[in-house]
Formats: C-alpha cells, sequence, structure tokens
C-alpha cells in the first residue's frame, strides 16, 4: 500500500499550528517595546492600527501560510482572507483566523493583551461549530496560553527553551469554578439597553467588579474565578464591539469546552451564521447559570 500521498495525523497538524503561534507569540512580546505608537493606518472595523498591531500580523500570516495543512489566513488587522500557494500547500484543510494583538489599547498603559487563534475546518468565515481548536495567548506577569482541542482545555505557561518554545503544562481538563465571583462588562453605560442595564444591577450585587479592557484577560478571568464577561450590543452599536471570526466564537468555545455557555443574547455564539468576515456580534460568556439568567433578562 503506497503512503506517498498520506496526510498526516489531524491532531499532529493541529498541533502544530498551536505550536507555531505559541512561539510566535513570544516573538511578538518581546517586539512590542519599540512598537508602541500609532500608525496612520485604520483596521477594517475602522480602528486605529498600532505599528505593533501590523507587524504581529504580518509575522503570524508569514508561519502559519508556511505550515501544510493551512489552506488560509484571516486577521482583525486585514480586510481580506489570504489563501495560501496551492502549490505549496495542496493538502490545506485548516482556516486559520488570529486576532494578533487582543486589548491592544493596554499597550500604552501597560496592561495585559494577547493573542487569539481560531483553527477552523471549513472556509472564512466560519460556523463556531467548525472550530477544531481555538487557544488565547496572554502577556501578564507570565507568557500564558489557554488552549481548547478534543473536548478540553489546558492551561500552559510559555518560555523559550533550547528547542523552541516550551509548553509547560499547568492546569488540564480546566473547568469553570461552580461558585462564581466576578463579572465585567464593556460598553460605556449610556451605551447599555434596559434589559441589560436591569441584567447589570441584578450581578452586581452578587458578583465583584473586574474589567481591563483585553477580552481574554478578562475572560481568563472568568475561567479561573467563575463569573461572566460581556461586551453586550449597545443602543449606538446593536452588535457590540467584537468580531465573531476572531473574538466571539474563539472565545466561545473555549468557555464552552470549559463547562460554561456563550451567548450572543439569543443563542450560543457558536451557532451565529457567519456572513462576513468582520461581523460583530455582542460577546456573553460564562457560568451557564449566568448566562440562562442573562438571555432571559435581555428576552424581556
Ligand atoms: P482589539 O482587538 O482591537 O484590541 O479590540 C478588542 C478589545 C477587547 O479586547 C476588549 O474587550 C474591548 O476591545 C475593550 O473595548 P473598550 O476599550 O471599549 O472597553
Ligand atoms: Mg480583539
Amino acid at each position: 500500500m503506497s503512503t506517498r500521498h498520506s496526510r498526516l495525523p489531524s491532531e499532529m497538524t493541529v498541533e502544530r499550528i498551536v505550536r507555531t503561534v505559541a512561539e510566535t507569540s513570544l516573538d511578538v512580546r518581546e517586539g512590542l517595546a519599540g512598537r508602541r505608537g500609532y500608525e496612520d493606518e485604520e483596521n477594517p472595523s475602522g480602528e486605529k492600527q498600532l505599528a505593533a498591531d501590523l507587524w504581529a500580523d504580518e509575522l503570524f500570516e508569514e508561519r502559519l501560510l508556511a505550515i501544510e495543512s493551512v489552506a488560509a489566513y484571516a486577521s482583525e488587522e486585514r480586510s481580506g482572507v489570504v489563501e495560501a500557494d496551492r502549490t505549496a500547500n495542496g493538502d490545506g484543510r485548516y482556516h486559520v483566523a488570529i486576532d494578533p494583538l487582543d486589548g491592544s489599547s493596554n499597550l500604552r498603559t501597560n496592561n495585559t493583551m494577547g493573542v487569539i487563534l481560531a483553527v477552523y475546518d471549513s472556509p472564512l468565515p466560519a460556523r463556531g461549530r467548525d472550530l477544531v481548536a481555538s487557544a488565547f495567548v496572554l502577556f501578564g506577569p507570565l507568557t500564558t496560553m489557554v488552549v481548547a482541542v478534543d473536548g478540553s482545555v489546558t492551561e500552559y505557561v510559555l518560555e523559550r527553551g533550547s528547542g523552541g518554545v516550551e509548553m509547560r503544562t499547568v492546569t488540564e481538563e480546566l473547568t469553570l469554578p461552580d461558585e462564581p465571583t466576578i463579572y465585567g462588562f464593556g460598553g460605556r453605560v449610556p451605551n447599555w439597553t434596559a434589559d441589560f442595564e436591569a441584567y447589570v444591577r441584578e450581578v452586581e450585587r452578587e458578583l465583584k467588579l473586574r474589567y481591563g479592557g483585553a477580552m481574554i484577560a478578562d475572560v481568563n478571568q472568568v475561567l479561573v474565578y467563575g463569573g461572566v464577561f460581556a461586551y453586550p450590543g449597545l443602543e449606538s452599536h446593536p452588535k457590540g464591539k467584537l468580531r465573531l471570526q476572531f473574538e466571539g466564537n474563539p472565545v466561545g468555545h473555549i468557555i464552552e469546552t470549559a463547562g460554561g455557555r456563550s451567548s450572543n443574547g439569543e443563542r450560543s455564539l457558536l451557532d451565529v451564521p457567519p456572513e462576513r468576515i468582520h461581523q460583530r456580534v455582542p460577546v456573553h460568556v460564562g457560568n451557564t447559570g449566568l448566562i440562562d439568567r442573562l438571555e432571559a433578562a435581555l428576552d424581556g
């Protein structure tokens, strides 16, 4: 039997994508210092771009498209999907969406930020149900990476080793604590809808506020302490701020894999129909009971 055309087992190729993002994230972190200024550019969502946003995007594009199994690359910082060169990447089956720097406005204030990875096995824009892996890397006091793949969530500490990045496992089978303690909601209060505000007035009596301006850092607090994070639909922007392909889907996948729930206000983020690569979506993630109550409040 010929093995000439056999493919790598899928878990090996997904692992290669995850490791490439882990290693590149260490390079990105080290290169932030000289790239804190704004460029004269806007991203497809109309936000100002930092030199660091553009540089990180190019680094991820180059390294991810060099992987044989990657068919296409998309990022929050560029308008179109970049298809892999077919002659070099003939068997590509994964479509990768990256937020090269989530929470990049935190670079000026030196607060936590990081990278988000979404690996789909369907062309972009794709449904969250088509995710085969999702992850985020946090540039905090330590560099950590949370990966959801094959039905479980693992937290790693990333360090440089002699053979490249070392991913030291910290927590396996990560799940949300049963007793939630924190909440964090984006958007200005006068811009919240009356239904969302009524929900906030309830949970703020039960939970403690934690909001830092980088979704993945705020979501990581929900993973560790239990609670709810939201960037809701606003009166002025009914779809909120965050983007489905790069932010909503991967955090929804991570939180649901960790035993929690995600919602756009009506249904799981993973079931929101994909329409455009940069489409926005209201994001609510956290402990199941808190998201059930949120959906009931928004239904009112
Ligand atoms: P970014 O990817 O361009 O940094 O934008 C997304 C970020 C999220 O990380 C965070 O939840 C939100 O924007 C914060 O917005 P605000 O500054 O309006 O609170
Ligand atoms: Mg982002």
